[in-house]
């Protein structure tokens, strides 16, 4: 760490950093150019997509967060919060684009590259360049860098640079993003500086600074460590089923041990995030990290064990003249968010199609499959004359499902438990045969 400020200190000096433009306007950069432009800053929010720009214009979103459609609407009202298609000349520029891993697991770095060649012809002496983008270790210095040196300016000495991650959960973003600590890394300890001062307009958790190498590897080593451990429940999970025991109940007594902390195992791990950025790390590295890579691929594989597990439960029906009807609650990549893109759900739901099953989909929250051709129906709809029910995403609203309603609607009465969201007691007591994912593979009633 180079130095640790006070937040008061920096709160007393007025930001030199009037006018920020932030370019990309999805689920991280959305929220930051509000949040700067709720106070005090004026905001330029620049994204290549033009419905993003009109709809943004209007004072409306284009994703869902809580809290996100307000703080929007107060900042364009404001006049504060300005959407274009191209940048313009500001004190501070903010990359905030998607870094997805393309077929091979290497990061596909080509939105960060064109949103730092589009800040290029704005660039002048005393400005700062931030990247928010969670990227592979060395991008501020090997990639965003000498794009910005085009310009015949030079990073360090007549502007600044530094990387600054975010941190924040979907579903809590907007109180995230002021109360999380930040971790700030420049190219030098000017920019490093800099980039504390602007974001402590808002940010109310600790700034730390450090350099902008050792903030990208922080990232990413904060993603890689949740996975690594998510990966180590499912294991867990898999070796209790193969020994017909309940993990739920082994991981809540080993948690009482006061230096354990398992997670959850589950169907597998989705978002932008965690199933993404751990391949960073490989990708810089691969000789040195098999944790790491067989982490993921022990997440990856945990939507097959799903439909494996359903075709166990179905095999031990009697056949039909239909293919088994399967009712799937939940395709959210996590409980009571609206985002089914890379969600583990989804591959389970393309498994089942691939075998033939006649799959129903129900989830809440979310409104969009992106591309996946099948209605989206209430629960009461998926499961009328279905002969399972699987549920994979752990939604609040899923333990209240009531078995005896839903017991009056089903064929046949089975239901597989991917999340440890239901009372399983009480769906038996409906006649439900329970199954648990992470709970004994033979018998078909979990106690
Ligand atoms: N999951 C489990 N078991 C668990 C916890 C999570 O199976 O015990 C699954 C979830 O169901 C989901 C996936 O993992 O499919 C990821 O969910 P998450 O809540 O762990 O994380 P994200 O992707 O929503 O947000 C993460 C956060 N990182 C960490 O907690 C270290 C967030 O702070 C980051 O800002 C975000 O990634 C990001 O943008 O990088």
């Amino acid at each position: 760490m180079l130095e640790l400020r006070s937040r008061d200190d920096l709160q007393m000096e007025a930001t030199r950093f009037k006018k920020v433009c932030v370019l990309g306007l999805g689920y991280i950069g959305l929220p930051t150019a509000s949040m700067f432009a709720t106070h005090g800053i004026e905001v330029v929010g620049v994204d290549v997509n033009p419905h993003v720009v009109e709809t943004l214009n209007r004072g409306e979103i284009h994703i869902e967060e809580v809290g996100l459609a307000e703080l929007v609407k107060q900042a364009v009202a404001d006049g504060k919060l300005v959407v274009k298609t191209q940048p313009e000349a500001a004190d501070a520029f903010i990359i905030a684009v998607p870094t997805p891993i393309k077929d091979d697991k290497s990061a596909e770095m080509k939105m960060v590259a064109s949103a730092t060649e589009m800040i290029l012809p704005y660039l002048k002496a005393g400005n700062l360049v931030i990247l928010e983008s969670t990227s592979p270790p060395n991008t501020t210095v090997g990639l965003i860098q000498p794009i910005l040196e085009k310009s015949g300016l030079v990073a360090g000495e007549d502007f600044y640079l530094a990387y600054s991650p975010e941190r924040v959960l979907p579903g809590k973003i907007l109180h995230e993003m002021v109360y999380n600590a930040r971790v700030i890394g420049g190219i030098s300890a000017a920019s490093t500086q800099a980039g504390s001062e602007l974001y402590s307009t808002f940010v109310q958790g600790e700034i730390t600074l450090t350099t902008a190498t050792t903030a990208e590897m922080v990232k990413l080593m904060e993603n890689t460590f949740r996975d690594v451990n998510i990966a180590l429940a499912n294991e867990f999970g898999l070796v209790a089923e193969q020994l017909g025991v309940n993990v739920w109940e082994a991981i809540e007594l080993a948690n009482r041990h006061p230096r354990v902390n398992i997670l959850k195992p589950g169907p597998g791990v989705g978002g932008h995030c965690i199933a993404v950025d751990p391949w960073f790390l490989v990708e810089a590295a691969p000789e040195i990290t098999p944790l790491i890579k067989t982490a993921r691929q022990v997440n990856d594989g945990m939507p097959n064990k799903v439909v494996e597990r359903l075709k166990q439960l179905l095999a031990s029906q009697p056949l039909g003249d239909k293919p088994k009807a399967i009712a799937v609650l939940g395709l959210a990549y996590k409980a009571d968010v609206d985002d089914a893109r890379e969600s583990p759900a989804m591959a389970v739901v393309d498994g089942l199609l691939s075998l033939g099953y006649d799959v129903r989909l129900s989830d809440p929250w979310v409104k969009d499959l992106h591309g996946l051709d099948l209605p989206l129906v209430s629960v009461e709809e998926a499961v009328t004359g279905a002969d399972c029910v699987v549920i994979l995403t752990d939604h609040q609203t899923y333990q209240q499902l009531n078995p005896v309603e839903l017991a009056k609607l089903i064929t046949h009465r089975t239901v597989l438990d991917a999340r440890n969201s239901i009372n399983t007691r009480l769906w038996q007591e409906s006649g439900f045969t329970t199954a648990k994912l992470g709970s004994e593979l033979t018998r078909l009633n979990d106690h």
